[in-house]
């Protein structure tokens, strides 16, 4: 399958410095409010919610737009419980071993263990896939910049579903190579994040932190 047919004008309308200076100020004000949830509410809501939010992901820029990706959706209890099992088992000696004791110093902030309810809670699971190779007419292909492609895809993502009203949270269960079994995903692709999506519980707590300041991150030369 080919995906670019020549080319075409690309259509721009410019705004006036007024309007990009309000709009852009409002999305950060916006994107600011979003924060990592691990506790959510049993209710659902509209899978295509999440499929429009998949859609935006999809719009991301990628190497040769090649779109390394695959979301897989997880609405089934029966599959949620396997993955909270086998998430909670690896966890386990994260927690108990694996994890240096600053990485665990580092984490005590967000109070978090190996027990992942909100695994089976979230109505819905979205296992982001990269593919480190493609497949193009029973071809293998090469794919490029799987990484940097994949997560900004997963950025546009996270940031569509806090446009719509929804939290989330950037899980990552490692090693996460229970879920391409579990999800029975071809051999070239690879687990890249687990995200739950749906409403925070009632009366949800965060871990109060700080983002690093405008001149922590960024340098005008
Ligand atoms: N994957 C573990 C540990 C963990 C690691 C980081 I880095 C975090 O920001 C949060 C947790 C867990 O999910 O508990």
């Amino acid at each position: 399958m080919e995906n670019s047919e020549g080319f075409q004008k690309y259509e721009h309308v410019r705004k006036t410095e007024e309007v990009m200076s309000a709009e852009s100020l409002a999305y950060y004000l916006e994107m600011n409010k979003r924060r990592s949830i691990r506790n959510f509410s049993l209710d659902k809501f509209d899978i295509e919610i999440i499929k429009t939010a998949i859609k935006t992901a999809n719009t991301a820029p990628s190497g040769a737009n090649k779109q390394p990706w695959f979301y897989a959706i997880v609405q089934s209890s029966e599959i949620k419980k396997q993955i909270r099992e086998a998430a909670e088992k690896e966890e386990f000696e994260n927690y108990h071993g694996r994890m240096s004791d600053e990485w665990l110093d580092d984490l005590k902030k967000f109070g978090t263990n190996h027990i992942k309810e909100f695994l089976e809670i979230a109505p819905y699971l979205v296992v982001v896939f990269k593919q480190v190779y493609g497949f193009e007419n029973g071809q293998k292909q090469n794919n490029y910049y799987v990484n940097e492609s994949v997560g900004i895809s997963v950025g546009m993502f996270l940031s569509a579903i806090h446009k719509s009203g929804l939290v989330a949270l950037t899980h990552t269960p490692s090693p996460m190579n229970f879920l391409a079994k579990v999800l029975d995903r071809p051999e070239n692709e690879r687990a890249y994040l687990l995200i739950p999506v749906g409403y925070p519980s009632v009366d949800v707590q965060v871990p109060m932190i700080k983002r690093k300041s405008i001149d922590d991150v960024s340098r005008v030369y």
